[in-house]
């Protein structure tokens, strides 16, 4: 392969993307007219199955598993691979056009709220519940769920990108990502080694944020990379990711706007508590190839 020599000035090649990132351009904005729906609940969230939009789906259920009504939402499917993310309406929600997004429509105006870390901050903060109010506890939650936004591009951008979905394996890019998701795995595995969640005794919107990727990868569950990342060895990680996955909301929250899978897991859309027994593929409808 010959070397790349960067051009003066970067050009757009609209046939360079792969995967997902084929839809990727050096523009922002809507490509297209069409609104979102609005459904009868006070929260509407925009979003699709994966670790980012399972953080949100999860915490709306923890609450909901609290007996907190006001958390009841719409949870409608964007779909990112066919371009949704583009829609004049999405675009008005999230000017980034990535999922998730909310609509809180629980008061006098709607309010519209992107980045998940933000959307998990807004309703955690709104119904009192998963973030300490104050003191230590609740800048180590704050820390860490920072920490997640932070750290996982390293991983889905880096790694993943690479290491899965490039058209090409290069070396020293999967190095480069292999050797800094090695470093926050054993980030979190130390971290855990003392304390039973992230923020320390109480299970927190950290640990939200950071179990739909981290607890995913330490089951080999993305990108294929288990077994290169020999994540096995993360001990105190595998005890935490098991823990977590043994809550209920946590599975449902798991099958919401999920696209692939087992059927039984798929709950395309989520409008009311009953969906998750009668709405899911394996009920409605055929799975989607993916
Ligand atoms: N920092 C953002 C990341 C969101 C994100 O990357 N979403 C992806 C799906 S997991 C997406 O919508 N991608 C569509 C695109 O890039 O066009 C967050 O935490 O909300």
């Amino acid at each position: 392969m010959s070397e790349y020599v960067p051009p003066k000035v970067w050009t757009w090649r609209k046939d360079a993307g792969a995967g997902v990132t084929r839809l990727n351009r050096p523009i922002a904005g809507a490509t297209h007219e069409k609104d979102l729906p609005v459904g009868r609940h006070p929260l509407q969230l925009y979003s699709l199955g994966t670790p980012n939009g399972q953080k949100v789906t999860i915490l709306l259920e923890e609450l909901l598993a609290l007996g907190i009504t006001g958390a009841e939402y719409d949870a409608w499917i964007i779909r990112i691979t066919e371009g949704d993310q583009f829609g004049s309406g999405f675009v008005a929600v999230n000017p980034n056009s990535k999922i998730p997004a909310l609509v809180d429509r629980s008061g006098p105006e709607p309010i519209r709220v992107f980045e998940s870390g933000a959307i998990l901050l807004h309703l955690a903060e709104k119904f009192g519940a998963f973030l300490p109010q104050d003191g230590p506890a609740r800048a180590e939650a704050l820390s860490w769920l920072f920490w997640q936004m932070g750290s996982t591009p390293y991983l889905g951008g880096g790694l993943g990108h690479f290491y899965a979905y490039a058209p090409v394996k290069l070396e020293y890019a999967i190095d480069r990502y292999a050797m800094e998701v090695k470093r926050q795995l054993d980030v979190l595995d130390r971290r855990l080694a003392d304390n039973e969640y992230l923020a320390g005794n109480d299970y927190t919107i950290a640990d939200m944020a950071t179990w739909p990727w981290y607890g995913a990868l330490a089951k080999g569950l993305v990108y294929g990379a288990g077994e290169f990342l020999a994540v096995q060895d993360y001990k105190n990680v595998q005890r935490w990711t098991d823990q977590i996955a043994k809550r209920p909301a946590v599975k449902r929250g798991r099958m919401v706007n999920r696209i692939s899978g087992d059927p039984s897991s798929q709950l395309h859309e989520r409008h009311d508590a009953g969906d998750f027994d009668t709405q899911t593929q394996d009920k409605i409808g055929e799975p989607e190839k993916t």
